[in-house]
């Protein structure tokens, strides 16, 4: 992985976080949960972006950053270039859980994504993996996680050379938030 920083930064302030991806994938979910570490059940669509500050913690301290949390039904993804090329690292969130709208989101990421990953780091949240999990009932989901990686970076068709990391997540348990800290600081403060 790469370390390539296209967007100034200056040392010790905080990073410009960007929230995308279709409408009902999860992002101000997650975007809540990483702020308040509650999970909201009956979330409205997002129809103006919000921003905000949130406090992200691990085991070498605080992380800043300064969130926008982006509408994803269509009429509103033209609003998401504006935002893209100030950020320090992309959020891109995919409903894991919902593969009839894979080849929407593919769509998407193609076209308003890819462009911006050669220089700003992103990271693929799968998300819904409580959901994807509960299916799997009695069958071993050891695996599920890797599974879900894979067939997430394929259903995007993710470049090899972009700057991306994934991560599976559900913002209904937790899992898979607390590297999302770390994963920022490998993208981003290296
Ligand atoms: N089970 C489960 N539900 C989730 C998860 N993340 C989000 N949801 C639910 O999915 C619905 C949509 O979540 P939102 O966060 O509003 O989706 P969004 O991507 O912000 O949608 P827009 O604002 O329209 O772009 C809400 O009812 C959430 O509670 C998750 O990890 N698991
Ligand atoms: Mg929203």
């Amino acid at each position: 992985m790469s370390h390539l920083k296209s967007t100034v930064r200056a040392i010790g302030s905080p990073i410009n976080l960007v929230f995308c991806g279709l409408d009902f994938a999860g992002k101000t979910a997650m975007y809540i949960r990483l702020k308040t570490g509650k999970f909201v059940a009956d979330l409205k669509p997002t129809l103006a972006s919000t921003m905000d500050s949130i406090s992200l913690k691990d085991e070498d301290g605080l992380l800043n950053a300064t969130i926008i949390d982006l509408g994803g039904q269509e009429a509103l993804r033209d609003q998401w270039e504006e935002y893209l090329g100030k950020s320090h690292a992309i959020i891109y969130v995919i409903d894991a859980n919902d593969s009839s709208r894979f080849e929407e989101s593919k769509a998407e990421f193609q076209k308003r994504i890819v462009p911006f990953i050669s220089t700003i780091p992103c990271i693929i949240v799968c998300n819904k993996f409580d959901l994807l999990k509960a299916q799997r009932k009695s069958k071993d989901s050891s695996k599920l996680p890797q599974e879900t990686e894979m067939t997430i970076k394929e259903a995007l068709a993710v470049p090899d050379d972009s700057h991306f990391a994934i991560l599976v997540a559900s913002q209904k348990t937790g899992y898979g938030l607390p590297k999302v800290t770390r994963l920022l600081r490998e993208m981003v403060m290296n």
